[in-house]
């Protein structure tokens, strides 16, 4: 499996996905049979989620992995919701490369409760999903390579909380985008990676907010972030 993000390993979803056509096109008419798909992801915490970064895509590629480095595309989501930033790079790695479809859902922060509904056309089998959970360092929702509906039952799947490990958790003003909602005052917060918090470490289940900075308790959560259903249309 591999997770894009650094240029060889882009380059190397780009061989395999000419290895795939390659075999498509020497073997019997490829079953190609694309499916249409409808998605909700809701946000089942107190904290509020960017517009959501997913793709459908084969086996071969993962958005991220736990206990491996967030991929640029992935922290500059996490840490500052760069979410144009991570749709070019899974679009790079991803639609490019035949390797699956991906996109964007909805076109607004996701508040505490609220939902985003799309939908989606591949033949791919895999489904994941990268969300920032806006007021953190670096957190985010994140699903993890999970099968598509092969039948008309739908499926559910329940998003967790990540930490991308590329900033250190100060929870403070300075450090959290400017988001008003995350109630940081006007004129604070970044929209910019800050080197002298660079964490260098790996992709891991969040903590959760730790009352360390100042945030306050309620964009806290304990257990899943959101929950995705996802259906046959
Ligand atoms: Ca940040
Ligand atoms: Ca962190």
């Amino acid at each position: 499996m591999k997770t894009f993000g650094t240029p060889l390993k882009i380059a190397a979803a780009v061989m395999a996905a000419a290895l795939a056509l390659a075999t498509a096109a020497s073997g019997a008419a490829a079953e190609n049979s694309e499916v249409t798909y409808e998605a909700t992801i809701t946000n089942i915490t107190g904290n509020y989620l960017t517009p959501v970064n997913w793709a459908a895509h084969s086996s071969e590629v993962s958005l991220f992995q736990v206990n491996r480095p967030a991929s640029p595309g992935v922290q500059a989501v996490a840490e500052n919701g760069g979410v144009p930033v991570l749709a070019a790079e899974i679009a790079g790695a991803v639609d490019d490369a035949g390797l699956g479809t991906s996109g964007v859902g909805g076109g607004a922060p996701i508040p505490p409760g609220g939902s985003v509904t799309f939908e989606f056309t591949t033949s791919a089998e895999r489904f994941s999903i990268v969300s920032m959970l806006i007021c953190t360092n670096d957190g985010f929702a994140g699903l993890d390579s999970k099968t598509l509906p092969r039948s008309d039952s739908a499926k559910q799947y329940r998003l967790q909380g990540y930490d991308a490990g590329t900033e250190i958790n100060t929870e403070l003003r300075a450090d959290l985008v400017p988001a008003p909602f995350c109630q940081l005052g006007s004129g604070l917060g970044t929209g910019e990676s800050n080197p002298a918090l660079a964490e260098n470490g790996v992709v891991r289940r969040h903590q959760g907010i730790q009352g360390v900075g100042d945030l306050e308790d309620k964009f806290d959560w304990s257990g899943p972030v959101a929950e995705l259903t996802i259906a046959r249309k």
